[in-house]
């Protein structure tokens, strides 16, 4: 830690500056700098003679690039780890620096598919958690790749035994990522399929998503019996009850037993199944198929 005298605000054309001045040029608010600095050493203050932390424009320059990774989506090791390594990149090339990275990660997990090979596709997934937050992962990486190999398959450029090697071994990390999905004091979601519905890769993925908002979150998973999932908003008293299904057929079959169900908590419907016009028949909130925008809309409930 450098030490200097208070008087001298300008040492080598570098401006000292208080975190409240940091705080106000970057954004971050003091706290938050505080615990990067202390986590990640991203901050190297100097100390005034009185004892107060000073701060230069190279501090200022590595919060900036902080936060443009963190926006990317990077993980905050991952974030702080790239601002003080990268002097002088701008926001920008970290940001193309992360699309690119999850361009990559897309790939490689298709190439894996495509190889029945699952030790990479593991390998791809514990790479993308160490640098991505499990929102970025979902939506950046595991849909996309999901959605890809959808057409691939629809093509025939793969074959069915690679759709379902890919979606179960992908299945397998995202339900890895929602361990303890139901842990905290937030709002309590259920979620669930209707019956004869085995598409519930969506609504795992919603579901990490507005966990990532603070809700707490009990899945009943494909092929729920209505009657069975009305027990269970009984017992657990959900905020919100979100029933999903990629077929329309399999949601207008339960129609009838979800405007029951209405009865006893709020509803939302979702999926390439879900429309307009079953919503306003069930009385339901229908959830747009980006399941970010979903979790933002069910969490402003
Ligand atoms: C994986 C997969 C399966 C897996 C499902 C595994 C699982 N646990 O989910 C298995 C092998 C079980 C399966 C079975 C079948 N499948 Co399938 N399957 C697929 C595939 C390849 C990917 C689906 C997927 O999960 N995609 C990833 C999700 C996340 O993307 P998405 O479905 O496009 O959803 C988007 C949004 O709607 C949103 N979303 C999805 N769910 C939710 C939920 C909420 C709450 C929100 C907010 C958003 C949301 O997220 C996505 C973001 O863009 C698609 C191909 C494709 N092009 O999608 C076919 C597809 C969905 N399957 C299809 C069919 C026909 C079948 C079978 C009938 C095949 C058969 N002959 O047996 C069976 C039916 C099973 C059943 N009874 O439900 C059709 C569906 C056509 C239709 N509209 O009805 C598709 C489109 C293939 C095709 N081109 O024909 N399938």
């Amino acid at each position: 830690m450098r030490l200097i005298s208070v008087q001298s605000w300008k040492v080598d054309s570098t401006a000292y500056l208080r975190i409240g001045e940091v705080a106000r040029r970057t954004g971050v608010s003091p706290e938050l700098l505080r615990a990067w600095e202390r986590r990640y050493g991203l901050l190297s203050p100097a100390r005034s003679s009185g004892g107060f932390r000073l701060y230069g424009d190279d501090d200022v320059e590595r919060v900036t690039r902080m936060r443009g990774n963190l926006d990317a989506g990077l993980s905050a090791a991952e974030a702080a780890r790239l601002a003080l390594a990268g002097a002088g990149s701008p926001p920008s090339t970290s940001e193309a620096a992360a699309g690119s990275r999850l361009a990559l990660a897309v790939d490689r997990l298709l190439e894996a598919a495509e190889a029945f090979d699952e030790t990479a596709i593991q390998r791809e997934f514990d790479a993308a958690v160490d640098a991505f937050s499990t929102e970025t992962i979902v939506a950046e990486v595991v849909l996309p790749a999901l959605h890809e190999l959808g057409e691939r398959w629809a093509d025939e450029r793969i074959t069915v035994a690679h759709e379902h090697f890919a979606s179960n071994v992908i299945r397998g990390r995202l339900l890895g990522l929602a361990r303890r999905w139901d842990q905290g004091g937030g709002p309590q979601a259920l979620l669930a399929c209707p019956p004869g519905e085995l598409h519930d890769l969506g609504l795992i993925a919603f579901g990490l998503v507005l966990r990532n908002r603070g809700w707490r979150i009990v899945f009943l998973g494909a092929d729920t019996p209505t009657a069975t999932l009305a027990d269970a908003v009984r017992s657990t008293a959900p905020q919100l009850v979100v029933v999903s299904a990629t077929s329309a057929e399999r949601l207008e079959a339960v129609a009838r037993e979800l405007r029951a169900l209405r009865a006893s908590a709020p509803l939302a419907v979702g999926g390439t199944g879900a429309s307009e016009a079953l919503a306003d028949r069930v009385d339901a909130l229908l959830l747009p198929e980006d399941v970010r925008a979903a979790a933002d809309l069910a969490a402003a409930r």
